[in-house]
């Protein structure tokens, strides 16, 4: 009996360039080897995991402690978070973040293009689903790994309703010394912190990490840069149809809380979140779609 990751590379693979393969925890994975980059992406939530521009440094954060279960999300990498973001405000006893991160996708397809490899996986409402949340809806994610790392996240109204929707690309970003980095390209941007009480508050100037940073600013389309002099690195992640930017570092005491999370994870990670969260959550009428999209390039000096 030939299993459902032997089909499923079967049905997808890209000789010498794109495998789906068993990844940790057993759970399946496509595993990217295109010219121009090298990646992986779980079914498990549609997570990206891995991608190395070039073939060289790997972009992504992934901590040594995460769980790789049905159920649980991936800490670190990208998870995606929809259809709400953080608790739930109407029903403490939702899982953070939504529902799709710590769930089984489908792979729709695995094409090359020119030199890069475009990996799209989709899951749709179903009677789980409805339990939190009762709409209906096809989510599309769609990653092209090459030198740079093209993200689209799709969002299908399939019911005779209209969706409010709340949506982010948690994505964990790698840093040599988290305390040596600086954020640009929030300068002047309004701010919820969610460690004072979500008090709202102005950005002035680039983002210095020196404690917890739990921040969703608001009304912005901007470019994000992620200075990182340990690795001489620069990543710019530029985004479409997303009107907030969320800014997470745990720090200490926090990152000690999270059972999935060395303790001094928190040095080398921070999370730039390409989002539609808050008051700048999705109306979208029946039949219509939404796609977010960001883009992340990475320079060195
Ligand atoms: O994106 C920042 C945030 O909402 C923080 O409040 C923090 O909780 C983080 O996400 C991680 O959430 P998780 O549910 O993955 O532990």
């Amino acid at each position: 009996m030939e299993s459902a990751i032997a089909e499923s590379d079967r049905r997808f693979e890209i000789p010498g360039t794109a495998q789906v393969v068993e990844g940790n925890g057993g759970l399946p994975k496509v595993c990217i080897t295109a010219p121009e980059a090298i990646g992986e992406m779980y079914l498990h939530g549609a997570h990206v995991t891995s991608w190395k521009p070039g073939g060289g440094e790997e972009v992504f954060f992934l901590s040594s402690q995460s769980r790789w279960e049905d159920g649980r999300a991936i800490r670190g990498g990208m998870p995606i978070c929809f259809p709400w973001f953080g608790d739930k405000a109407d029903d403490p006893e939702a899982p953070a973040h939504g529902f799709v991160r710590t769930k089984a996708w489908q792979l729709e397809s695995i094409a090359q293009v020119g030199s890069a490899v475009t990996v799209s996986m989709f899951t749709e409402s179903d009677e789980n689903t409805r339990k939190w949340w009762p709409a209906e809806f096809r989510l599309v994610h769609r990653a092209t790994f090459g030198r740079e790392l093209n993200l689209e996240l799709v969002v299908t109204n399939t019911g005779s309703t209209s969706l409010r929707f709340e949506e982010a690309l948690h994505a964990y970003h790698r840093v040599g010394n988290i305390e040596k980095a600086r954020v640009r390209g929030l300068d002047t941007i309004h701010y919820l912190d969610k460690t004072d009480s979500n008090r709202k508050k102005v950005q002035q100037g680039e983002i210095a990490i020196v404690s917890e940073t739990d921040r969703v600013y608001l009304n912005t389309s901007d470019t994000i840069e992620l200075e990182d002099p340990v690795l001489h690195r620069r990543t710019r992640v530029a985004k479409e149809n997303s009107r907030t930017t969320v800014i997470w570092n745990p720090w200490v005491q926090k990152a000690h809380s999270l059972s999935d999370f060395a303790d001094d994870g928190w040095t080398q990670m921070i999370c730039i979140e390409t989002s539609n969260v808050a008051d700048f959550a999705v109306e979208l009428p029946p039949g219509q779609q939404h796609t977010m999209k960001a883009l992340v390039t990475v320079g060195h000096f």
